[in-house]
């Protein structure tokens, strides 16, 4: 089996600071908690900044503070930048982060309701955001919340509209796309190697309750894996996370039950042809 990428995901746009403190949402503070994860064997941070209110923000100006106070921290952790942001943002302001020539973002791939909002990525809106990925040279990891959008990702990468690698996560557990149900996952993984073949790179993130069970499922079928506070924020029932290191030392944990070893970053650097 190839060796576990563990994504962490910090922060996020729905969380509020007010509610969860330890929420990383400062340049200095998400630095810190880069250096923590990836010394606990996280090689890719997916990355969302907030402005000095601690709201979310897709302004250029957060982005480059913490995006260079997180490579100076830890200068060979992968990061992957939204380009999902928050459901108010228009494409325009989704792509900005991408000025930044990171190594990866997200790319979402289909509108849907996000718990009672709705998260809006019509096909005008995933073209441009792919064309602007693909113009910054930066490798998209494929957002999937639901099988039409598998689907749709397989028709952009066979028509040659999506020409780079690419990674896939799915995304199970918001309300609005399919649920974390380990049945899902199982399907979703069984199509997409029919669509894209066998050695397709694919992970989960499972929102909430959905998280861990999820995490342990994929690593058991040699997928990889997302964890952080941007998609829960409880280590146990009833029992909060202290930081997003908890849930990396808990995929470790997970690793070594199913004896498979956790990616260096430029293992995964390879895996991902970055
Ligand atoms: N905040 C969500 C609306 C992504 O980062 O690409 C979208 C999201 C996905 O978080
Ligand atoms: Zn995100």
């Amino acid at each position: 089996m190839q060796p576990l990428i563990i994504t962490v995901a910090i922060t996020g746009a729905e969380i509020s600071k007010d509610k969860v403190p330890h929420l990383p949402t400062t340049a200095e503070e998400q630095a810190l908690e880069a250096k923590k994860c990836f010394d606990a064997g996280a090689t890719i941070l997916h990355l969302h900044v907030r402005d000095e209110n601690n709201e979310p923000t897709q302004s250029l100006m957060f982005y480059q503070k913490s995006y260079d106070a997180i490579k100076s921290a830890c200068p060979e952790m992968i990061l992957q930048v939204t380009t999902g942001g928050s459901v108010k943002d228009t494409p325009e302001m989704r792509a900005t982060p991408l000025k930044l020539s990171p190594e990866m973002s997200s790319l979402n791939m289909g509108t849907m309701n996000f718990g009672d909002d709705i998260f809006m990525n019509d096909t005008r809106t995933i073209l441009y955001l792919a064309e602007q990925i693909q113009s910054h040279n930066v490798v998209p990891e494929l957002e999937i919340y639901d099988l039409g959008m598998l689907e749709y990702a397989g028709d952009l990468v066979h028509k040659g509209i999506l020409k780079s690698s690419f990674k896939i996560q799915f995304v199970l557990g918001v309300r609005g796309g399919a649920s974390g149900d380990p049945d899902n996952l199982t399907f979703l993984v069984t199509k997409a190697k029919k669509i894209f073949g066998e050695n397709v790179l694919w992970s989960v993130a499972g929102i909430g309750r959905y998280q861990l069970p999820l995490c342990e499922q994929a690593i058991q079928m040699g997928g990889h894996v997302r964890v952080g506070l941007e998609d829960n924020l409880l280590i146990a029932k009833g029992q909060p996370a202290t930081s997003n290191v908890d849930f990396v030392n808990i995929m470790n944990e997970l690793a070594t039950k199913y004896q498979r070893q956790i990616a260096t970053s430029s293992q995964a650097r390879r895996l991902l042809a970055l």
